[in-house]
């Protein structure tokens, strides 16, 4: 099978330059999208690429003929499924009775999908999504991935060009200080210079957690209890490429603390700070939701991290939550280890985690740049 890829200015520009180039029958598996350019002579431009592959046409249906002839009107009751009663025998009469589900057709394409989304938890939203357009006769594995890949999207960017300060929000136990510390490592492996700054002055052991992992990879740590602290940290660490920031666990009913950490993240710049949600794949989208919108009251969040994927048989509800707040994923995370248990968002590395789906999905062109 031949894979194609493609780039264009937005996900819709480079799916509709494929199908104006190669017909509407092709089949994305992948996704990135990424900034260009924003060099001395050239404008930062948004692109996004898209990788492919054709399968073949269905033949075309015969045109429609002007007059209904009878035969018209077997295929319509055959679709319809719902004979005329006066052609049936008695017996034929008395299995119209039975329930209505009985009298489908147990393959109907509808019905397994259905069937698929329930199976991975998939919520109504994305549900709908999903099977909006949805054909009879559709490969259903291949569809249903394809649709889920264009809704949710990777924040490649992030991956890639990391803005200076990441600051990991997320309520108590979320995985926060655990997923900091597999990121930072993952970083200094590239050869990025790495520090930390805990904010997390409150949970008792928390610093001590956040020291023992900085120690294990040789990266500096610094406990920052108030604002001044925070300049000082700031400067100390104004050689470094990336600084990746932790934070208390937050209960919203908390005002005090609420408010402490929303002064301590007034400190840092806008233009050179992503804030990365961690979301535990556990929780129910209705939770989830209500985790954001707490955060997103006081800081814009960049993009999202799914932790304890191995916890779950089900990846939906997070799927179904980045699809509501359309915000990109980053990582992924599926163990305590530190640093293993750690996955660079990506439309397979999620969509690896559905279940119920009868396809091989394979890595293609997944490296980041
Ligand atoms: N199974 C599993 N456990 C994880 C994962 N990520 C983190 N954990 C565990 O979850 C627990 C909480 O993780 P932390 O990193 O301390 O969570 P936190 O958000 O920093 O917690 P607070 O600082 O108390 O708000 C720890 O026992 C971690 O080992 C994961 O991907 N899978
Ligand atoms: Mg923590």
């Amino acid at each position: 099978m031949q894979y194609i890829t493609l780039v264009s200015d937005s996900y819709e520009k480079a799916v509709e330059e494929a199908k104006r180039k190669y017909g509407s029958s092709l089949r994305i598996i992948s996704r990135k999208e990424y900034t260009s350019g924003g060099g001395i002579f050239t404008r930062k431009r948004r692109k996004c690429e898209i990788t492919f592959y054709l399968v073949e046409e269905k033949p075309a249906k015969e045109e429609k003929k002007k007059n209904v002839t009878r035969q018209d009107l077997a295929e319509f009751e055959q679709e319809a499924r719902t004979p005329d009663p006066e052609t049936l025998t008695s017996q034929e009469r008395l299995d119209t009775l039975k329930p209505a589900r009985d009298l489908e057709n147990v393959d109907s394409t509808q019905d397994r999908a259905a069937e698929i989304l329930d199976k991975n938890e998939i919520g109504m939203s994305l549900r709908s999504h999903i099977l909006d357009g949805f054909e009879a006769g559709d490969d259903l594995s291949l569809a249903i991935c394809d649709k889920i890949i264009s809704s949710v999207m990777i924040d490649h960017e992030n991956q890639a060009h990391p803005r200076k300060y990441q600051v990991f929000l997320g309520p108590t136990g979320s995985g926060k200080t655990t997923t900091l510390a597999k990121i930072a490592s993952l970083y200094k492996t590239v050869g990025k210079n790495v520090g930390i700054i805990t904010l997390d002055s409150y949970r008792i052991g928390a610093y001590e957690q956040i020291k023992a992992f900085a120690d294990a990879f040789s990266i500096p740590v610094m406990l920052v209890r108030g604002e001044d602290e925070i300049i000082l940290a700031k400067d100390q660490f104004r050689s470094l490429d990336l600084v990746l920031v932790d934070t208390m666990g937050l209960s919203p009913a908390d005002a005090a603390l609420n408010l402490k950490l929303r002064g301590l993240l007034s400190l840092f710049g806008e233009s050179e700070t992503s804030y990365l949600l961690t979301c535990p794949a556990t929780t129910r989208t209705e939770d989830m939701l209500r985790i954001y919108r707490h955060y997103a009251q006081f800081k814009k969040i960049s993009s999202l991290i799914v932790t304890k994927l191995d916890e779950t048989g089900s990846i939906g509800p997070f799927l179904t939550f980045a699809y509501e707040v359309k915000l990109p994923v980053s990582f992924c995370t599926n163990g305590q280890g530190v640093p293993d248990d750690l996955m660079k968002a990506s439309t397979l590395s999620l969509t690896e985690y559905l279940t119920g789906l009868d396809m091989e999905l394979k890595p293609v062109n997944d490296q980041l740049s």
